[in-house]
C-alpha cells in the first residue's frame, strides 16, 4: 500500500515535535520557499511541508535542484532554541538522519560529505538546504532525496555525478518509509540537540556517517581555493583542513571535491 501521502506521513510518525502538522501539495515552486513563508507566519514548529514535484526547487547559493516526480522533497520548520553560531549544526543533523533513514530502509552505504550532502560511492543522492529567519528565530530544513527518480531526469555533470536509490538498489524504494524514518531520526537528533551535551552528540555521530574526514580535499570559494587534508569538524560544524604548508584552516561554507585518502 502506498503510504506517501499526507495521512500516511503524518498519522504514523509518533514523534516529538518533526512531523506533528503536514502540508501535502502536488506541485509548487519550492518547499522550503513555502515553508519560510509559513514559519514567518507563526506556523507551529515541526510543521513539514511537501511537494512531489517542484517546479523551482533551490539548491544553495542560488543553484537549481532538480525536483521531478518520484524523489522525496520536503522541508521542516523548526525554532531551535540554539545560539545563531550553532544552527549549521541543524543541518549536519539532519544529514546524518538522511544517511541513517537510506541504510535502514534500503540498506545501502550512503555518506556524508561535508557539510550536508549525501553520497553513494560518490553519487549525490540527497541534497540539503538549510535557510534560516532573522536572528535565527527559525530555520527551514529542506531535503531532497532522489528515491524513485529515473537516472535520466537527473543532472548529468561528470564533476558531481547524481543517482537515486531506486537506480542503486535495484527497485523502487517505498518513500512512505523513508521520509517517515528521516523525520523520526530527524526529531530524535533534534531533541539531543537542545541539550547541554547534545552538540557534541551530534558532531560525534556525524564524524561516523562522514566520507570527508581523512580525505585530500580541494575547498572552493567564496573567494578561495584551499588543498590539503581535512582533519576534522570543530564544535561548531565548520571544517577544519590542513594545508600542505602545516597550517589548519577552518572553512565555513565552500564547495568540497574528494580527492583520495590522505
Ligand atoms: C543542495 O544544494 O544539495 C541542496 C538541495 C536541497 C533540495 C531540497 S528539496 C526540498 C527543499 N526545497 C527546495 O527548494 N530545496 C530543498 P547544492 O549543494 O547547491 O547542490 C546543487 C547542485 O547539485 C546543482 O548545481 C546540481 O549540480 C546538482 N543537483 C541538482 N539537482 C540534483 C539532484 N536532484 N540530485 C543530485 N544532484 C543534483
Amino acid at each position: 500500500m502506498e503510504t506517501y501521502t499526507r495521512d500516511g506521513i503524518a498519522e504514523r510518525l509518533g514523534t516529538r515535535v518533526v512531523g506533528r502538522h503536514v502540508r501535502w501539495h502536488d506541485t509548487l515552486a519550492s518547499t522550503n520557499e513555502l515553508a519560510m513563508q509559513l514559519a514567518e507566519i507563526q506556523v507551529p514548529e515541526g510543521t513539514v511541508v511537501v511537494a512531489e514535484e517542484q517546479t523551482a526547487g533551490r539548491g544553495r547559493r542560488g543553484r537549481a535542484w532538480v525536483s521531478p516526480r518520484g524523489g522525496v522533497w520536503l522541508s521542516v520548520i523548526l525554532r531551535p532554541r540554539l545560539p545563531l553560531a550553532q544552527l549549521p549544526l541543524v543541518g549536519l543533523a539532519a544529514a546524518v538522519a538522511v544517511v541513517r533513514a537510506i541504510r535502514a530502509i534500503t540498506r545501502l552505504a550512503a555518506r556524508v560529505k561535508w557539510p550536508n550532502d549525501v553520497l553513494l560511492d560518490g553519487a549525490k543522492v540527497a541534497g540539503i538546504l538549510t535557510e534560516a529567519g532573522p536572528e535565527g528565530a527559525w530555520i527551514v530544513v529542506g531535503v531532497g532525496i532522489n528515491a524513485n527518480v529515473a537516472p535520466a531526469e537527473l543532472p548529468q555533470d561528470p564533476r558531481q555525478p547524481a543517482a537515486s536509490l531506486a537506480d542503486r538498489a535495484g527497485a523502487p524504494v517505498d518513500r512512505g518509509e523513508l521520509a517517515r524514518a528521516f523525520l523520526r531520526e530527524l526529531d530524535g537528533a533534534y531533541a539531543i540537540l537542545e541539550d547541554t551535551a547534545g552538540p557534541a552528540r551530534v558532531l560525534r555521530s556525524w564524524r561516523e556517517t562522514a566520507d570527508t574526514l581523512g580525505r585530500t580535499v580541494r575547498v572552493e570559494g567564496p573567494g578561495q581555493v584551499l588543498d590539503g587534508v581535512a582533519v576534522d569538524v570543530d564544535d561548531l560544524g565548520a571544517l577544519l583542513v590542513r594545508t600542505a604548508d602545516g597550517v589548519l584552516e577552518r572553512v565555513v561554507a565552500g564547495e568540497v571535491t574528494l580527492r583520495g585518502l590522505a
